[in-house]
């Protein structure tokens, strides 16, 4: 039987997601993901619709861009989007991230880019000795401006004295909103302990103005521990002390790379989930595996679903299915954790479908 609270936040109405699969592995796990979705919602009295964009590098090649022209216009009317992957060895990364990932996260201003990064019960990490208890941590990363922001440009093209330069905006605005977002998420959990990553001994403007932001909102949650690591010393740290790191806010840049390491310390790329998060709801949030598109294994039916799976809870929550969450996240960790198939990165032989199917099954 639901609780109260979530009949409270879960209106009946119809849920409209925009489905962009994308490319390589992408075409496996998201209609995985949707499955495990339907199967996970189907008592509830509100309804979900899919409806799939074509969008990606076959697209491109197609058409000579990753998206309609309208795309972004489109996407504004459904209530999440739920993203696989982008990328191909035949178009350039730049291209397929900027024509696709960035522009969907700036013009709908997904500014929290939320990435759990959890070593399952009974998956087997890289680090000796260490267990679900001490690699439990969650990346608050600021996903709409910083380093990622596209200002800068390229003079000369082809001659010796050619130049490239690539601009980090880093707003008062954009970080006191991420910090917030930080805090108010660390004063929730258990430990209340916040670490701010940050270079400000070498970038001494755009990293400086991030601790003295990060460091006047401290102010107003004495009850969260922060404590800010320079990024170099914050890997380290995620390696040899993981159990002292629970929220974790980071620049555009700073949160990518800590999270795939976040990832691989969880057994994983595979496993790690995002949610890329416009907390005024005034626009649509999406949610994606954190993975790529793979195209060494893509086509073989071997890719782990459970990233994208988990991405699709955390959208259940975000539109308010907390019960739909946890119990997708409690079938998760009972297929990786149990006796349940395992896809090759895990040290299983199981396919995509057939991890998915047990996932499914085991929400009941
Ligand atoms: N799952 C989406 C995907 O393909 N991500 C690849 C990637 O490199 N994304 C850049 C980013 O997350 O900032």
């Amino acid at each position: 039987m639901k609780d109260s609270a979530n009949l409270m936040t879960t209106p009946q109405k119809t849920f409209n997601i925009a489905v962009i699969a994308g490319d390589g592995i992408g075409q496996e796990v998201i209609p995985a993901g949707i499955d495990v979705l339907r199967h996970a919602v189907r008592h509830e009295s509100s309804t979900f619709t899919f409806t799939e964009f074509p969008w990606g590098c076959d697209f491109y090649r197609r058409t000579g861009t990753m998206m309609s022209a309208d795309a972004l216009d489109q996407l504004q009317h459904f209530d999440a989007i739920y993203l696989g992957a982008v990328g191909d060895p035949a178009v350039p990364d730049h291209v397929s991230v900027w024509e696709l990932i960035l522009p969907i996260r700036q013009r709908f201003d997904q500014y929290v880019n939320l990435r759990p990064m959890r070593l399952l019960p009974g998956v087997p990490g890289p680090l000796a000795g260490r267990g679900p208890a001490d690699i439990d941590m969650i990346c608050v990363r600021e996903n709409s401006e910083g380093e990622y922001s596209g200002v800068g440009g390229r003079m000369h093209a082809g001659t010796p004295h050619e130049i490239a330069e690539q601009t980090g905006i880093f707003t008062r605005r954009g970080v006191d909103r991420i910090a917030r977002y930080a805090f108010e998420l660390a004063a929730r959990r258990p430990t209340r302990r916040l670490a701010s990553a940050t270079k400000s001994n070498a970038m001494q403007h755009t990293m400086v103005l991030w601790d003295e932001a990060v460091d006047a909102m401290a102010k107003q949650y004495p009850d969260v521990a922060m404590r800010k690591y320079h990024v170099d010393a914050l890997v380290a740290r995620m390696v040899t002390h993981p159990g002292t790191l629970d929220v974790i806010v980071a620049s555009n840049l700073f949160g990518d790379i800590l999270t795939d390491l976040g990832a691989a310390i969880s057994g994983s790329l595979g496993v790690a989930p995002g949610a890329n998060i416009n907390p005024e709801r005034v626009h649509p949030s999406m949610f994606e595996p954190i993975h790529g598109s793979a195209p060494d294994i893509a086509g073989r039916g071997i890719a782990n679903p459970v990233g994208a799976i988990w991405a699709g809870a955390m959208m259940l929550e975000h539109l308010g299915f907390i019960d739909a969450h946890d119990r997708m996240v409690r079938a998760i960790e009972r297929v990786v954790g149990g006796d349940g198939p395992r896809t090759p990165d895990l040290g299983g032989t199981a396919t995509t479908k057939d991890v998915a199917a047990s996932i499914a099954d085991a929400l009941d």
